[in-house]
């Protein structure tokens, strides 16, 4: 009897079923339970049921191209990698609420540097998603019960004839579901839906092989196809604002102000402020209120983009890491010819986004990171040193850039999971959602309000304060819609896909000390950032591609692009992935072809403006006579 069992466990069938089973219920239970995917109906019930078959399938079957010999262990190495990638997926999504791309895998430094937020990402039911590979080995490597895997040609053939089988029913139905679903869209939720977790890295890895190429290929006729295009475009270019040149020859500080929603801004948590210092820099400033990030996978590293270059970030993966040798005509750089030092300054390593290498081709003079300051346990927390910290180190290093300087900021306490190991600098008391990613945003969030205020204060003592205009801008969500529950709560209504672009909005305020400001009702985004401050110093753009328009200027159009193709103008909001239009003064749904134009515009702007990032277009500057004659 004990023979027969374990002469059953050496067949090769039986271990190879039982495997994929394992699997097939692993990816199952992780695309019901660890992505919201929003499953609408029957049918996509049972494609995504179906989806992970094919793939598991073909991989696993790749077990067989090897001689016996080795047959077990590259099936266990195949096994361990398509776990690993379910698990890394499953991770990412927990904090990101999107799925891992290439070029995102690419900076995988990034994620050795995680740390903190890396192990608040893991919870101890994860065992599960490890527990089969653990069974698995012990049936390979036990004499008693080692599978004997071998064969037939003929079966290996029919396997791989049920995989293109099964894949073409999957992609049939895809079709149905979602028409040009591979050709069209850049929503990774549906793709995870529709072709399962596997397949999309397949498409992924094919996705990013095309864009690596299209540098290639690219020529500088389609630099004129986007010049033409920013130029026509009603308020693109050279539209001044009324203050254009009001801050000429001033020291510029640019403080990115991490993971800040503008939803905080005026608003109190156990009757008191969250904010209290931005609250009254924002009266004494220009307060823009309606103001958009427009970032993505490249989180921190898009928003550093989208100001410096106004233009979009990619829809996948970071520019940041992809792009860095790219030619940029980048506000560091422009400024440098102006007479300006371009600096920059941040409690992380200098490799983190791979901003060493970018911020060179930015043409950014100094960097002083995290190996400039004096990090010990004792002042930092998560990826670095703590902000308060972070700002009084800071002032003799300004102090040492030659005047006038052009210096970014960025901010870091305020960061994914929200912690403050010292009692003292929790200033306020947490929500109280039960969501304690929410709940510890406030007093994050506070700390940095304390920290910004304290540079303020050391810049007026140090003399830097009056010959320097200040922009503080929100650099992208801090609480993704896996917490709209308590976010709900918090604002104390339901949160709708409206209410969700909302809740996209961060602060900007820019201070100009000496002058008076106002609340800004103007609708914009970070991609606007290049134009309005270049042009608050009377710097004129000559033949430059920008996609953003000068925040003070009354001929732009109201408008707020998102990465991902949601619009927000004075009037409408329309989201791109619900593919719903809304009425902005009311928030009701009406009719989507009212917003079909803005869906247009939004598609062709973020394709021109990924046109030029992956054609790399700006090292045709030079060799394009049509521009030479303009210069
Ligand atoms: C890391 C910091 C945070 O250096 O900028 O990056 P984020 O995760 O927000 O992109
Ligand atoms: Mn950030």
């Amino acid at each position: 009897m004990m023979n027969d069992y374990k002469s059953l466990l050496k067949k090769g069938w039986l271990f190879f079923t039982v495997a994929i089973v394992f699997l097939w219920a692993k990816t199952y239970y992780a695309l019901k339970t660890a992505f919201t995917l929003d499953i609408e109906n029957k049918s996509q019930q049972f494609i995504l049921a179906i989806t992970p078959i094919s793939s598991i399938l073909f991989f696993l079957g790749l077990s067989f191209f090897f001689s016996p010999k080795l047959r077990n262990k590259a099936f266990m190495v195949i096994y361990f990698f398509m776990t690993f990638v379910l698990f890394a997926n499953v991770v990412y999504f927990r904090f990101f609420s999107d799925f891992i791309t290439l070029p995102v895998l690419m900076q995988y430094k990034n994620f050795l540097e995680l740390g903190g937020s890396a192990q608040a990402l893991i919870h101890p039911t994860d065992i599960l998603y490890w527990i089969d590979v653990v069974i698995l080995i012990a049936w390979m490597v036990s004499k008693k019960t080692k599978p004997s895997m071998r064969f037939k040609k003929r079966t290996v053939a029919m396997l791989y004839a049920a995989v293109i089988g099964i894949a073409a029913v999957n992609l049939n139905l895809a079709d149905k579901e979602r028409p040009e679903l591979l050709t069209r869209t850049f929503d990774r939720m549906k793709l995870v839906k529709l072709l399962g977790i596997y397949n999309y890295h397949i498409y992924d890895s094919v996705m990013t092989a095309n864009t690596s190429s299209k540098r290639v290929f690219a020529d500088s006729d389609e630099l004129s196809e986007v010049l033409n295009y920013v130029n026509g475009q009603q308020g693109k270019m050279g539209v001044q604002g009324k203050y254009y040149g009001k801050a000429a020859g001033k020291n510029v500080v640019l403080v990115s102000l991490e993971s800040t929603q503008n939803f905080v801004i005026d608003r109190k948590l156990h009757g008191q402020e969250i904010t209290p210092f931005l609250n009254d820099l924002a009266d004494d400033s220009f307060y823009f209120k309606n103001f958009y990030h427009n970032t993505a996978q490249g989180k921190t590293s898009d928003s550093e983009f989208l100001l410096d270059n106004s233009m979009y970030g990619l829809p996948r993966g970071a520019v940041f890491t992809t792009n860095a040798g790219n030619e940029f005509n980048a506000t560091p750089e422009i400024l440098k010819k102006e007479g300006y030092t371009p600096a920059t300054f941040h409690g992380n390593h200098d490799t983190f986004w791979n901003r060493d290498v970018m911020y060179k081709s930015l043409g950014y003079e100094r960097f002083f990171s995290k190996e400039e300051y004096d990090v010990t346990e004792e002042n930092s927390v998560n990826y670095g040193l703590k902000d308060i910290p972070f700002f009084e180190q800071s002032m003799p290093m300004i102090k040492e850039l030659d005047k006038p300087y052009y210096a970014k900021f960025i901010t870091l306490t305020h960061h994914y999971p929200f912690i403050l190991d010292k009692e003292e600098e929790k200033m306020i008391k947490p929500a109280e959602t039960g969501d304690g990613t929410v709940d510890r945003y406030f007093q994050t969030m506070r700390y940095q309000d304390e920290a910004v205020k304290k540079f303020f204060n050391m810049m007026k003592e140090q003399g830097e304060y009056e010959d320097t205009i200040f922009i503080m801008y929100g650099d992208h969500y801090g609480i993704s819609d896996n917490h709209n529950r308590a976010m709900s709560e918090i604002l104390d209504k339901e949160i709708r896909p409206f209410e969700e672009m909302q809740l996209q909005k961060v602060p900007l305020i820019i201070h100009i000390p000496g002058m008076e400001g106002k609340e800004m009702e103007t609708v914009g985004s970070q991609v606007d950032l290049k134009p309005t401050i270049l042009h608050l110093l009377g710097v004129k753009e000559r033949n430059d591609i920008q996609f953003g328009v000068d925040l003070f200027s009354k001929e732009r159009e109201d408008l707020a692009i998102f990465r991902d193709g949601s619009v927000v103008t004075d009037k409408y909001a329309y989201a791109a992935k619900e593919n719903i239009c809304y009425d902005k003064s009311t928030g009701e749904e009406i009719e989507t072809k009212t917003c079909a134009p803005l869906k247009e515009k939004a598609e062709k702007e973020l394709q021109l403006s990924d046109k030029v990032v992956y054609g790399d277009l700006l090292r045709f500057w030079e060799d394009n006579q049509h521009l030479e004659g303009k210069k």
